[in-house]
């Protein structure tokens, strides 16, 4: 490659890093008063897990990624973790949970059901095909 284009291009990243992060320092606005003093200390829980008669409904959504990331379910009944996925192409479409040797290819755009059994107390660690993206569900007892 020519030398002078590689000092230009190079010059060009230098150039762009520094207006990036002047960019940042000016953008980063304080925190007002009245927002901090209003804000909660935890984001409320969230509200995806419902009962269908005997059972207990578990619903997160895959799309890069699972949300919510984190559910909070009840031990000793019996769980259905309910996947939906709207143009998934990514690896979230792979879900697994190892510790129930669950590992599901999930259709692009769909619903999924997939059966946890009687869930013990503890923390379900669920993962896509690669390890990357995760999701947890807390087991209440
Ligand atoms: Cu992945």
């Amino acid at each position: 490659m020519n030398i002078f284009l590689s000092l230009i291009i190079a010059s060009a990243l230098i150039f762009g890093a520094y207006a990036f992060m002047q960019n940042q320092n000016n953008g980063a606005t304080p925190p007002t008063p009245s927002s901090a003093s209003s804000s909660p200390q935890a984001p409320a829980p969230a509200q995806n897990v419902t009962r269908e008669g005997e059972k207990q409904i578990v619903s997160i959504r895959a799309k890069g990624g699972y949300a919510p990331k984190m559910s909070t379910a009840t031990a000793g009944i019996p769980t259905t973790l309910r996947v939906t996925t709207e143009r998934t192409f990514d690896c979230s479409s792979q879900l697994r949970i190892p510790s129930l040797n669950i590992s599901e290819a999930l259709p692009p755009s769909g619903t999924r059901e997939i059966s946890l059994g009687i869930l013990k107390p503890g923390m379900l660690q669920g993962t896509c095909g690669m390890g990357m993206y995760r999701f947890d569900i807390i087991v209440e007892g």
